[in-house]
């Protein structure tokens, strides 16, 4: 998975041409004994969270962290039903949204996949989103956390709007913001809790927190 092998088929990387993947590896640990939970602990967390430190420290590009999210994308799949039996248990839950205005989406989509890697449910709420709709979204799932991107300066301050509204309404909702132009010092100034330059950086600070 760290090596972003999907599956057998996948030419994804040259290296592994033929061997198994994420797919079949998983597969192949739940019927042979592991369960859903090991699966989640031992090998998809840890291998998002090497994925991550070398993205951070440079060691690997965004293509390949790319390749590893849809690597963890395929593990995933066999263990949804466990979730949802309630054989193993989400970290916690949020809703995340690009701010309206902005439809840039493919940093939170890679966040969104560090969350699930990480073990928490993903409530992707899509990009051009307003308040009212994070509002509802808060209301219909019940989130721990709010997650908001911003890829353009002109839609800072809908974020900003965004969240003093959603701060009014939901005073101890965690709320954790990212994107090109955000730093920790609009962050602090819009009244967010956190702020985080990357998305292991965004998994690391609510996981601290919940
Ligand atoms: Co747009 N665009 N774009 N664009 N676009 C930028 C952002 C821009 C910097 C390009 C430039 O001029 N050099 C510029 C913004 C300038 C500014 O505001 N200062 C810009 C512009 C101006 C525009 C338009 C206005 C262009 C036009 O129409 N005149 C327009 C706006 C449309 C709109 O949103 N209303 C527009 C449109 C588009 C496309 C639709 C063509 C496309 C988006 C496709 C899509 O997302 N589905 C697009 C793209 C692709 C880009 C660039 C090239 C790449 C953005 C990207 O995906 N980066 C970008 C220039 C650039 O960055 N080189 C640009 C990769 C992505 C993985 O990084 O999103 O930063 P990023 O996410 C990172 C971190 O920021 C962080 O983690 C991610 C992974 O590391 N992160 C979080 C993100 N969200 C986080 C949330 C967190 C934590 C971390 O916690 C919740």
């Amino acid at each position: 998975m760290e090596k972003g092998k999907i599956d057998a088929r996948s030419p994804h990387p040259q290296d592994m041409q033929g061997e198994e993947g994420a797919d079949e590896l998983t597969h192949k640990a739940l019927s042979t004994g592991a369960t859903a939970q090991e699966v989640l602990t031992r090998a998809l967390i840890p291998g998002m969270q090497a994925v991550g430190d070398k993205f951070r420290n440079n060691e690997i590009y965004l293509p390949d962290v790319l390749m590893s999210a849809r690597a963890m994308g395929a593990a995933m799949e066999h263990l949804k039903p466990h979730f949802k039996s309630g054989d193993i248990q989400y970290r916690g839950k949020i809703v995340l949204g690009t701010v309206s205005g902005d439809l840039h989406d493919i940093g939170k989509k890679i966040v969104g996949m560090f969350f699930e890697g990480g073990g928490w449910e993903v409530i992707d709420c899509g990009v051009d989103v307003s308040e009212p709709q994070f509002l509802e979204a808060i209301q219909e799932h019940q989130p721990d956390a709010v997650g908001m991107s911003a890829l353009l300066t002109t839609t800072m301050v809908n974020m900003e709007e965004i969240v003093r509204g959603l701060k009014t309404n939901f005073p101890q909702l965690l709320i954790i913001v990212g994107g090109a132009p955000v730093t920790d010092a609009f962050a602090t100034r819009i009244g967010a809790d956190f702020y985080s330059p990357d998305p292991q950086g965004a998994l690391e600070k609510l996981n601290r927190n919940i």
